[in-house]
């Protein structure tokens, strides 16, 4: 993976695909794959919830997962995980408000990349000065695919965070999908991240595709609109 600039990681986050074992009817290396063909920027392995791979069998499915997004030059994240993220160099880790503060992580972790979910303006506030590359803006829309996920709170978190000066990339989570998406752009993230709206089609390359044509759509209007208005 060829990351050198902060503007490269910006624009690799523009459809961040999210996925564990649990979360596809086919093999995960196969909806990989399909993804990747489809355009995703970024992967996370998110190995959790009921039936969800651990320990040996775990980190074996997670090196395949890194092979393949290393075939394709697809950066290659592990959720919550930093150990598995060392053991397998991986190029960042993406951690929650229960886990290890940013700080923590990026003493173990060094200058890859590291993302934290944030709820609130604090909260992404908290992660800038502890150092996160990223935020993960979400709940946005309703989720099924996490089983303990606060209460949705619509774009206007993205919005609020923005307008209150958070600068780094924010990318919107949960329950995004075709619909939707483009409001989440428009609010201010700089991409979209997504587990079932990928995971669960029934065309997986399709899907990925046709997301990442309304992304692209939505930003380069956006830009537009800012530099002429
Ligand atoms: N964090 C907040 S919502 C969510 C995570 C991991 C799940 C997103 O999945 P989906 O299927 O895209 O709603
Ligand atoms: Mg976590």
């Amino acid at each position: 993976m060829n990351m050198t600039t902060k503007e490269d990681l910006r624009k690799a986050l523009k459809l961040y695909f999210i996925m564990g074992s649990n979360n596809c009817q086919a093999r995960p290396q196969e909806v990989l794959e399909e993804a990747i063909k489809g355009g995703i920027t970024i992967f996370q392995f998110r190995e959790k919830g009921t039936g969800a791979l651990k320990d040996r069998k775990k980190q074996e499915l997670a090196e395949e997962l890194q092979f393949i997004c290393q075939k394709h030059d697809v950066p290659f994240i592990v959720d919550d995980d930093v150990d598995l993220a060392l053991i397998l160099g991986a190029d960042g880790v993406h951690i929650g408000q229960d886990d290890e503060p940013v700080e923590a992580v990026r003493s173990k972790i060094g200058d890859k990349i590291i993302g934290v979910s944030a709820y609130t303006f604090e909260e992404a506030e908290q992660a800038v000065r502890g150092g996160a590359d990223y935020i993960g803006a979400g709940p946005i829309f309703p989720t099924q695919s996490k089983e303990d996920a606060k209460k949705a709170q619509g774009t206007q978190m993205i919005k609020k965070m923005r307008n209150n000066g958070i600068q780094i990339p924010i990318v919107g989570i949960g329950g995004i999908n075709l619909e939707n998406a483009a409001g989440v752009i428009a609010a201010g993230a700089d991409g979209i991240s997504v587990i079932s709206a990928i995971a669960s089609a029934e065309n997986v390359t399709l899907a990925a595709e046709t997301l990442r044509n309304q992304i692209r759509y939505y930003s380069f209007g956006i830009a537009r609109f800012f530099r002429f208005s």
